[in-house]
């Protein structure tokens, strides 16, 4: 299997996020995206090439004109304030407060789009969210000229990106853009498979009243976990979208046993539908050791996702979104992939 994979992801590092009332160093940093690379390279998985720039004329098909120009101003407009750091909000739209008027202040517009305080911006951020699209969209390509599987190696991650927002260290939805560029390339149906222990609120959204996208999430239990204010099970889209969109919540503590009871009744779903193509959001951070995750998935488990992935017998995109016990990362989300080569 070809993987995708673009160095310029390197230029998102050094910035903090906000977790448990602390500026802390984000836990999506460079050296997952390095781990899984040298995962790739030690187990022969196949060539690994660099992405071709792609505009974002697919993208702006998902998320709205005026996000897409908002992201690459960023930073430029944090440093004209006289800061340095990671640029991140600290105040955001919430119920009863003016959601259609995008405040001037650069300060106004990085809450106005934003749900949380993960996604920080430093110098080399738009250009990395920027290679991560083209990396997805590169990936995409292969399937689309034949080849059964293809591994887009994104970072940043994308699934909770929304049309109008960023969330969860994801700015542009990397899979969502995908899905719709298959569609553009004449796709009648596409099934989004978002694995991540996070459910993926972004794709969700942007999905939600479509039926040529179908969208499956596994995912931790909201009512527990971020993203805390979607992911429901009875969230199962509305007007032609009705029926095509498909959550499992599952509690904190899920194991394989569970876990895979899940995957099993989604792929008969997906099944069910029949997609021309499948696009697999492969999070791993349902792993046992993750640390900001609370399933507990083994090592020997990984590879049973992707062989249970590739019984569907579909043109299938890997695309990367969550895992952050680093070190295993890479064992784990090419375990997907060997897996799948091998079922
Ligand atoms: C860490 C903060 C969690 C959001 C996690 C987003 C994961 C994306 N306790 N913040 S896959
Ligand atoms: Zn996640």
């Amino acid at each position: 299997m070809k993987t995708v994979y673009s160095p310029r992801h390197h230029g998102h590092s050094g910035n903090t996020e906000l977790v448990a009332g602390a500026i802390v160093p984000a836990f999506e940093m460079p050296s997952r995206a390095e781990f899984v690379l040298s995962r790739v390279k030690e187990v022969n998985l196949g060539p690994v090439l660099e992405p071709d720039e792609h505009d974002l004329s697919t993208a702006a098909k998902v998320h709205d004109k005026a996000y897409l120009d908002f992201l690459p101003t960023v930073y430029a407009r944090w440093k004209a304030e006289g800061r340095d750091g990671t640029a991140l909000p600290f105040t955001w739209p919430t119920r009863g407060l003016r959601g259609d008027k995008l405040p001037e202040h650069i300060d106004g517009q990085l809450g106005f789009y934003s749900f949380d305080g993960g996604c920080g911006h430093v110098e080399g951020t738009w250009d990395a969210i920027k290679s991560s699209h083209d990396v997805a969209l590169t990936a995409a390509g292969f399937v689309h000229s034949g080849e059964r599987a293809a591994f887009a190696l994104c970072r940043p991650p994308g699934h909770h990106a929304g049309h109008n927002f960023m969330a969860g260290y994801c700015h542009i939805n990397n899979a969502a853009v995908a899905a719709q560029w298959f569609l553009d390339q004449g796709a009648k149906r596409v099934s989004i498979l978002d694995v991540d222990y996070h459910h993926g609120n972004g794709t969700q959204e942007i999905f939600y009243a479509r039926n040529d996208v179908q969208v499956i999430n596994l995912h931790a239990d909201p009512m527990q976990e971020y993203p805390y204010f979607l992911g429901h099970a009875d969230e199962k889209g509305q007007g032609a979208g009705e029926g095509f969109n498909l959550n499992y919540p599952m509690r904190w503590g899920t194991d394989w046993e569970t876990w895979s009871a899940a995957l099993d009744d989604g792929c008969r779903k997906l099944a069910e539908y029949a997609p021309d193509v499948v696009i697999v959001s492969l999070g791993v951070d349902t792993y046992e050791k993750d640390p900001i995750s609370k399933f507990k998935l083994k090592i020997e488990d990984f590879p049973k996702i992707g062989s249970r992935i590739a019984g569907l017998g579909l043109p299938t995109l890997v695309v990367m979104e969550g895992g952050y016990a680093v070190a295993d990362i890479g064992t784990n989300a090419v375990g997907v992939l060997t897996g799948f080569e091998g079922g």
